[in-house]
């Protein structure tokens, strides 16, 4: 669950644009940062290579306004689709409370759009999070480009059910863009309910369904060992080169 601070009245929380590279997700960010009133935004701040491809990471803070007299404040991320800085990844993805999965349309990128799925699943198990269980959106983005594989397509081949929220959209020109951004946000305040009621602080952000099931089958077998999901992440190329930190999953809930 977002992290909420009962004196300053205040809900905070992390939503990361995971996806392959050149996907579309620092376009995500920027489509945001140009259509969101200033006095409700702060700096997008991108750390990239002279080549433009993200680094490390973007970052967008933004003000939802209020809910329940709760100041709603939300850090918008992306990672690195490069195989290579699987690091940088977890990095990005710890505390994370929602998970915009950006997909490119294009045919030629299935491949590294079911290889991120793995990686993305994995690289939650073994921060302790369950991932058919965390609030999610699939944005089909590139949906302008006439070569784009139908969504039709696409859902079969990466295995997505009805359960899980998906939209279309096509990044670059700002389409689907803000309905992504609602739908993951509405998804995130589901988890809070009413923050009057809750602890303060921060803790796991899970719903009480597992609708992500269809694209995390190793998670929504049930609980995972630190092993397993290394095993897991070996066999889809993803390089775990340091031990991470003990999973939760499994133990809490
Ligand atoms: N045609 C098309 N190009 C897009 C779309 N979204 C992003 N791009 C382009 O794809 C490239 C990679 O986008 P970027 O946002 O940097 O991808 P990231 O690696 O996922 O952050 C850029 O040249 C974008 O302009 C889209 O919806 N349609
Ligand atoms: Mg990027």
């Amino acid at each position: 669950m977002p992290r909420i601070h009962h004196a300053q009245q205040e809900i905070q929380f992390k939503v990361v644009y995971y996806g392959p590279g050149l996907g579309g997700k620092t376009t995500n960010l920027e489509q945001i940062h140009k259509r969101s009133n200033p006095a409700h935004r702060g700096k997008l701040v991108s750390l990239t290579t002279e080549s433009e491809r993200t680094l490390f990471f973007d970052l967008l803070p933004i003000e939802l306004g209020t809910f329940r007299d709760y100041q709603v404040r939300v850090h918008l991320c992306t990672v690195p689709g490069q195989i290579a800085l699987d690091e940088t990844r977890r990095l990005v993805l710890r505390n994370v409370d929602g998970i915009v999965f950006v997909v490119d349309s294009q045919p030629e990128r299935l491949d590294a759009n079911t290889m991120s799925l793995r990686n993305l699943e994995a690289n939650l198990l073994l921060q302790g999070d369950d991932p058919s269980r965390m609030p999610l959106v699939v944005q089909y983005n590139k949906r302008d480009l006439p070569r784009a594989l139908s969504t039709a397509v696409l859902r079969k081949e990466l295995g997505i059910s009805d359960d899980v929220k998906q939209v279309e959209a096509a990044a670059v020109r700002g389409d689907g863009v803000f309905e992504t951004f609602k739908e993951i946000t509405k998804a995130c305040m589901a988890v809070v309910g009413d923050p009057r009621e809750k602890p303060e602080g921060r803790s796991i952000s899970s719903l009480p369904d597992a609708l992500n099931a269809s694209l995390f089958p190793l998670a929504a077998a049930g609980p995972v060992e630190e092993d397993v999901a290394r095993n897991y992440a070996a066999r889809y190329g993803v390089e775990i080169a340091k031990a991470p930190r003990v999973p939760r999953f499994g133990a809490a809930s």
